[in-house]
Parts: structure tokens; sequence; C-alpha cells
């Protein structure tokens, strides 16, 4: 049945518009597009010929676009046509032999423009290839066989997985990875079923395992409900999800150039990188009442995610993942599933990384753009008017952005919703497994000591930890020179019989001047945060403005002086706003693998520069700490979060006010007659 239900569907989009992905370049390619896969491979044959492989070992650990100047995209873009002769650069990061390389490398003019060696702290982020290398070492390494036959299990069943290290105070550091390993027998869900209690360290440069000590046995948890797979399970399934159609006659309301797209009143850019994964760059609005695009957002993503663990003891201390710098967030994306990552009217869009060796990696739909109907836009129904009932309801259809970014154990669904209202919906999900820990213990009664985690299954600790994601937005609200304005609600108590009242609230609205009055720790009291453009106003004297509207804020419980949080020192605010500087884009910093916090967020903004009437940016951290609960167990269902970009005074008065509802078209009868 629900075969032929997908048939029906495909049919129908085949019909109405293209169900293809989109990969190549249609166009010019735009200042900000990514890489294409030419590109990725005249990099790799630039610096081959410079470090030939014979006589270097070359690893490419970075490969991504050298964004044009700001100002320089800016003036291309308001060229039309677009006759701003632009450079075209990329980025490298590359090993060679056990140095690292930052290489900038013209792709009009095929060479390498400068070629400097990084002698600071920190590794690049790894690549793919060298952790796929490292997990092989243990099963071929004889101490590790022993461990496994010791505790009765078959290595054929093994598999291992790789961790970043961290780094802990100590004054030398090399490149390496934890490794730890699994049970996969009939179940596919490994990371419930961890052999702990062996540390593996492999060291990078040498490709061997250095250090290895098996100090438990505690029992691997059983496979006993942790099948997540359909095919796997018996039934009784349910709830009953029932069918569904989806259905645009018209075809979908955006139109796509390249890497472009503009859709009801919004426009902007799609890029994607292998470190920050998909970008949203060039956002603006159609004003109707002005009859003309106003600039919201120059460029957004997500500049790092730190996940720290919070068992301190030997075997899992060291767990304080930077899964962006560290593993990249955008060679950690996963191709969408049709019909269920995005819904039948969906497109999808293709992405290339460089590999170790500089070839490019074709990620099929890495991305996905699709319109959402079915929430209410505005409404109001008027029952005060005598023998009269008024009732206007406007639906709402946003357009979504969607990709998946799974690192190991977790997925991360990364939405960026445009409301033709001029919001911005930044989600972010969190679905996949927990890290488990294995313990002696099957009930909660048994267990003496903190075990820095839920029992979530039989010998199964999910252990506490945190989500930190950074949003780098760099708005320019209807141009590049913004404010930031803090306002504050206080109370006021009347104590001089003017009110019959004793209290009420008013406003306390402040630009804050600098980088060190904008980082703000939310929740502590009541505020409207807006960046502004101190130069535009509404007819009604208000500044114009987007105002962010926060989710639940989480600050960090370490000690601001622990390791972890010295490196993750971004989230000791939820808030941060700088003045725009194209080098600043990685709030962890650039090399975040092994890193001592040097090149923060946080350190930068110790200048404390002017940030009034300035280019802006604002970092948000969006967190949560994770208490593990029965229901994360064996796959956690969503988790969703997440923040909205706001238009506050931004229009004369509500912009979609003359929007009117989508025709509701009846579904084909051909069709319908296969739904049952
Ligand atoms: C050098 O790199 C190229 C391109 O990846 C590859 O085809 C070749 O086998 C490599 N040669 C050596 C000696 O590793
Ligand atoms: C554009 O600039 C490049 C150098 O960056 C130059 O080689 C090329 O001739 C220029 N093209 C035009 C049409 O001016
Ligand atoms: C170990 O597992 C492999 C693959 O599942 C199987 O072929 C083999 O017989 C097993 N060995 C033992 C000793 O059970
Ligand atoms: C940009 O930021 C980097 C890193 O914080 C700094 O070294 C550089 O001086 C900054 N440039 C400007 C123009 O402020
Ligand atoms: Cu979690």
């Amino acid at each position: 049945m629900a075969s032929s239900l997908r048939l029906a569907l495909l049919s129908l989009f085949i019909l109405f518009f293209s169900f293809h992905s989109v990969s190549g370049l249609l166009t010019l390619p735009h200042p900000l597009d990514p890489l294409s896969k030419e590109e990725i491979t005249l990099v790799q044959t630039l610096v081959l010929k410079k470090y030939p492989n014979s006589t270097h070992t070359l690893s490419f650990h970075y490969v991504g676009l050298d964004d044009p100047d700001k100002a320089t995209v800016l003036k291309w873009e308001s060229t039309k046509p677009h006759t701003v002769n632009i450079s075209r650069r990329a980025f490298v990061i590359a090993l060679v032999d056990t140095a690292i390389h930052e290489l900038s490398i013209d792709l009009k003019l095929h060479s390498i423009l400068s070629d400097n060696v990084h002698t600071g702290n920190g590794f690049p982020t790894l690549t793919i290839d060298e952790q796929t290398d490292a997990i092989e070492l243990p099963l071929k390494y004889s101490p590790f066989i022993e461990s496994v036959q010791k505790r009765g299990l078959n290595i054929s069943n093994v598999v291992c997985s790789a961790f970043t290290i961290g780094w802990y105070g100590q004054e030398k550091s090399k490149r390496g990875l934890r490794v730890e390993c699994f049970m996969k027998e009939e179940s596919v869900n490994i990371y419930v079923r961890p052999i702990n209690g062996i540390l593996i360290l492999v060291d990078l440069d040498q490709m061997k395992i250095v250090f290895y000590r098996d100090v438990s046995k505690e029992p691997v948890p059983s496979e006993d409900n942790i099948e997540y797979r359909a095919s796997h399970m018996e039934p009784p399934f349910g709830p009953k999800q029932y069918s569904y159609g989806t259905f645009q006659p018209e075809g979908p309301g955006f139109k796509l150039d390249g890497h472009s797209i503009s859709w009801a009143n919004w426009k902007f850019h799609i890029g994607y990188d292998e470190r920050a994964g998909v970008t949203i760059s060039l956002a603006s609005i159609y004003d109707l009442d002005m009859h003309k695009s106003r600039k919201v957002l120059y460029r957004g993503y997500i500049s790092e995610l730190f996940v720290p663990y919070q068992d301190p003891t030997e075997e899992w201390y060291y767990k304080t993942f930077f899964d962006a710098g560290e593993f990249g967030f955008g060679q950690s994306m996963v191709s969408l599933e049709p019909l269920r990552d995005c819904p039948p009217n969906a497109q999808f869009f293709d992405a290339y990384y460089a590999g170790r060796d500089g070839t490019p990696q074709y990620l099929a739909n890495a991305f996905c753009v699709f319109e959402q109907y079915g929430n209410i836009m505005w409404r109001h129904t008027e029952s005060g008017i005598p023998n009269e009932e008024i009732r206007e309801v406007r639906t709402e259809v946003s357009l979504i952005v969607r990709s998946v970014v799974t690192v190991g154990n977790y997925d991360n669904i990364i939405d960026w919703e445009f409301k033709p209202s001029g919001s911005i919906k930044l989600g972010i999900a969190l679905s996949g497994m927990l890290e488990i820990k294995a313990v002696e213990y099957e009930h909660k009664d048994e267990i003496k000591e903190d075990q820095h985690g839920t029992l979530v299954s039989a010998n199964s600790i999910g252990v506490y930890h945190d989500h930190y994601y950074i949003y780098h937005l760099d708005l320019d609200i209807d141009g590049e020179e913004n404010s930031f304005v803090k306002t504050d609600m206080k109370t006021v108590k009347v104590t001089d019989g003017s009110s019959k009242r004793k209290s009420y609230w008013t406003i306390d609205s402040n630009t804050v001047k600098t980088e060190s009055d904008a980082r703000i720790r939310l929740g502590t009291s009541p505020s409207e945060l807006v960046v502004v453009n101190p130069n535009k106003k509404t007819n009604a004297g208000n500044d114009v403005g987007y105002r962010l509207i926060p989710s639940p804020a989480a600050h960090p419980l370490l000690v601001e002086d622990d390791y972890p949080q010295v490196r993750g020192a971004f989230t000791n605010y939820n808030v941060w706003v700088t003045p725009y500087n194209r080098t600043e884009k990685w709030a962890g910093g650039l090399y975040v693998d092994q890193s001592r916090g040097e090149d923060t967020l946080a350190v930068w903004t110790k200048k404390n520069r002017d940030i009034v009437n300035k280019d802006l940016v604002l970092w948000y951290v969006v967190g949560i700490h994770h208490v593990p609960c029965q229901e994360d167990f064996p796959v956690m269902p969503l988790l969703s979060i997440g923040l909205e970009l706001r238009p506050t005074n931004f229009f004369e008065r509500n912009p979609v006010l003359r929007t009117l509802s989508p025709k509701h078209v009846k579904w084909p009868t051909t069709c319908s007659s296969k739904q049952n």
C-alpha cells in the first residue's frame, strides 16, 4: 500500500515539476557559490604540483571558498548585469608531511597566491579517511584482540569509532584520536553496545596505536529492545499514521538560478562549506509598500557545535567534542531521503567536498528546499458586532532549507525557515543515539555512587552532556551600518497615589556601545534585543530593526578555567555582537582540534571594539543541557529548539496584510483512486 502511494506521488512530480537534483551551476558562478567539482580538482592538481605525493605525505583538511571581501560581493550584487570582475579563490588547509599549510589559490589564474605554515596551537579538521584508517587499527592489534576474547566476544562483530581527544593543559600536543569499539551483532545500533573499559590512543601522524589499556570489564549491554529498523521489528506497529498527498499543480513557488533562490518576497543564496555545512547569504525581502528589496542578512551559518560530556572518569573525561571544527559540519552532512527527510514537493541539491587526497567527494541530496503549508499566518474572528460575524484567516506558506548533519551517534536537523511576514526561523532538532556507558547495574536502586547519567536501560547509562550550537549571523538590516539595542523591561512602583495601581512596567532602551556590553546572558531579566539601522526610520520615527526571539537559554555549568570551557568559551554568553571582520568566522577558532582557547569569540571580543552604527555580526548560542531519559533510547525522537529573527519596526505595518491564502485544489481523481 505504501509503495503504490509513493509511485502515484512520484508520477505526479514528474508531471508537474522536475524532481531532479541541481548539481552543476546553471549560470555564471555567483561569488558565494560553493566550490564545484572541477574547482576542487583544480585545487588538488595545483597543490599536488607544488607538493608531489611521491615525495611528500599530503592530506587535505579543508578546501573551501575563500569568499571575496564583503564590499566586493555587495558591489557585484548591486551592479546589474553583474559585470564586476570578481576574483575566485579557494582557501586550503593541508598537512604537508606534518606541517600545517594554509594556501590561498586563485581559481581563475590557476595559481597558488600564498602558502603559509601555521605554527600555533591546534590542529585542522580531521579527514573522514584518517578516521576510517584509525578505527581499523584495533581490529589488527593483538592486545585488543585478547581483550575482546577475554570478554567472550567475537572480534568479527566488533566495529570501532573515532573520538577527538580535547586538550587538558599539557604542553605538547600531537595529532591523535581515541578509538572506542562497539558490538554489531543482530542489531546495527552500535552506540548503545559499547565495549567499555578499553583505552586506545592512535597517533595520527604514524597512524598507529601508541597507548593501550584495558581497565575494566563491564558487560556489553544486551541486544534486547535496541533495534530501530522497521524491517527488523515485529508487529504491532503504532500509532497508525494515515496517508497524505502533496500536490502543487502550479509547481513550486520558488525560482532557482544556480544556488540563488527567489520565493514569495524573499531572495537569498544557499551555499555549502565542508566545515560550516549550509550557509545562507544575501537574504533580502521585497517591501510591497516601498517597491524595493531590503537587505536583512548578509551571511548566516552554524559556526561551531560544542558537546561536552559530564563524566570526569578516566574513560570519559576527554569527551568534549567540537563537531564543526573537529569533524566538519559540512563533510558530516548526510544524503537526505526523499519523502521522509523532506516532503514530496522538495527540491534537492547535491554538494562536493574534498577528500583526504583532494579528490572531490560527491554528496547526493545534501540539502533540500520546500514550501511548507498548514500554519496560520494571521487571523481574527470579530464577534463583537451585533448580527454579524467577521472571520479573516490567512494560511501561512513558508520556505524551508533543510540539511542533516550526522556526527557519529547524533543527527542534527538544521532548518532555515523563511516566512512572508519577514521572520526567519532557525531551527535545530536532535535525533539519533545517546552515547552509552556500560555499567553492571540493571536497576536504579543498585546504583550507589554518581554514574554521571541516567540508567536508560539495563547496563546502560546515558551520560549527561550539553549541545551548544553557535550561529554566526551577519545581519545587514536595511543596509550594512547597524546598531544593537537592548531594551530592558522594568517595574515602576506607584507610590504617590497617582493611580489605583501599585505598579506597572515600562521599557528602558539603550544602544549598546561596545563588544563587552553586548555579551548577554539571557533569562536573567526581561529584555528585547534588536539589531537596528539607526540611519533608517519608519514614518512614525522608529529605527528599522530585526528582533531576536531566543530559545530557552542554557548557561555553561563548568567553571570558566576548566579546559573544555576555555576552548568553548563562546558559550559563556548566549548573545555576542562583534564588528564585521572577515577572518572572524569560527567561534571556537580556526584550528579547533586540541585547541587551547586562544582564538575564540571570547578572545576576539576582549578588544572591546565599538559597535555603534557599524557593520555588525550577531552571534547566538542555542544550548541545551541534556539529562537523558528512557524515551531517548534506543533512538531519540526529535528534540527541537531554535530562534527567530523577526522584523521590528522594519515595515510600516503588517507586511502580509494583503497576502491572500493559497487556493485549495482537489486531488486529481486518477490518483485518489490509488490512495486506498
Ligand atoms: C598521488 O595522488 C594522486 C591523486 O589522488 C593519486 O592518483 C596517486 O596514486 C598518488 N600517488 C601516490 C604515490 O600516493
Ligand atoms: C578579470 O580579472 C582577472 C584577474 O583576476 C583577469 O585575468 C581577467 O582578464 C579579467 N577579466 C576581465 C573581463 O576583465
Ligand atoms: C564470529 O562471527 C563470524 C561472523 O559473524 C562467524 O562467521 C564466526 O563463526 C564467529 N566465530 C565464533 C567463534 O563464534
Ligand atoms: C580581524 O580579526 C583578526 C582576528 O581577531 C585580527 O587579527 C585582525 O586584526 C582583525 N582585523 C581588523 C581589521 O580588525
Ligand atoms: Cu544530547
